[in-house]
């Protein structure tokens, strides 16, 4: 077999959430007044496949900056995280920007977490053939989420999380979700995260409203995959995709808009939709500098070191926890 195509060893954990509670979450969000869907219901393979190709577009600044930041500063970020720790990366996707720190790091055990199971599998064996030293556990589960974590002894522990995944979060469940990686790494850890920075509309509203058209076909593509998940019968021809900054609160709105009258049907339930009206589907929010500190102090860390780039598009933070 060429050495491109095999299989390479990794450890599996499936801390995935129950399939009937997509089922329940879809319900929830289509019977509210306002329309949603929670953003995690994008990332089928297709749709992880399509947020690749997202992170590529020439509008889409947030990725390219990013790792510009990992690659001028891993060397100092490398220090800050120590050798030999466990490290997390929340929302792993094509674990691709973990690649600019594991040799500086060389962690212990790395654990990409992700909720699109194949793409994970895919991800991870292709690190493990790349990286034959380093030791992957690879962990499906929806982060959004409380989940339990397995016990991978003793020693420091960091975790990665890039991409600004933290923007996708209401501020209280970003506030729990970094109260719950402060539980995880304990007294000693840290945490080095990208958060994307508050700026021009314009550039925001570019970013979002590609003009290849991938963003829309992402957005549309959370229809197909309840459409695949639960049996329903959404029409993603009767909707158009739609992204708009929202200054008051700071964040870009990801919504599909109805281009008709007509009923959804799932799970034996009908959703009428009326022309004009929307599906929220995702906000992506910004932070400042100030603010991003607020939030984190908030939930026991305290800033170390930020970088930023020479635009101020786009920052990454390390944070140590505090007691
Ligand atoms: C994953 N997340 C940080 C992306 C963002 O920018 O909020 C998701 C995305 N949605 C549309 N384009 C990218």
């Amino acid at each position: 077999m060429a050495e491109a195509n095999k299989k390479h060893a990794i450890h599996y954990h499936e801390l995935h959430c129950p399939a009937e509670s997509m089922a329940v979450e879809v319900h929830t969000g289509l019977s509210c007044g306002q329309k949603y869907l929670p953003p995690k219901l994008f990332y089928d393979k297709k749709g992880s496949e399509l947020f690749d190709v997202i992170t590529r577009l020439p509008e889409y600044y947030p990725t390219r900056t990013e790792i510009g930041l990992l690659r001028q500063h891993a060397a100092e970020m490398a220090e800050l995280l120590g050798l030999h720790s466990v490290l997390l990366e929340l929302g792993s996707g094509s674990s691709i920007k973990i690649r600019l720190l594991l040799e500086a790091v060389q962690p212990r055990i790395y654990v990409p977490m992700d909720i699109s199971r194949q793409h994970l599998i895919d991800s991870s064996q292709r690190l493990a053939r790349d990286y034959p030293w380093l030791s992957v556990h690879a962990a499906c589960v929806d982060y959004s989420r409380s989940w339990d974590m397995p016990d991978f002894g003793p020693g420091r522990y960091n975790v990665f999380f890039p991409g600004s995944s933290i923007g996708n979060f209401e501020p209280p469940a970003a506030l729990q979700l970094l109260r719950q990686v402060r539980q995880l790494v304990g007294c000693d850890g840290g945490l080095l995260i990208g958060v994307d920075l508050k700026k021009d509309a314009a550039i925001l509203e570019s970013a979002y409203n590609d003009k290849q058209g991938v963003t829309e076909k992402f957005n549309l593509n959370m229809l197909v995959h309840i459409n695949r998940r639960l049996g329903a019968d959404f029409d993603p021809g009767n909707f158009a995709h739609k992204a708009i900054y929202n200054a008051n609160h700071g964040r870009i709105e990801m919504l599909l808009e109805c281009t008709k009258d007509h009923c959804v049907h799932i799970n034996g339930n009908a959703y009428q939709f009326k022309l004009g009206e929307t599906i929220h589907t995702e906000n992506s929010y910004k932070y400042s500098i100030a603010e991003f500190h607020g939030l984190s102090a908030e939930a026991g860390f305290a800033p170390v070191r930020v970088w930023t780039d020479k635009a101020d598009l786009f920052s990454i933070h390390y944070l140590s926890a505090i007691e």
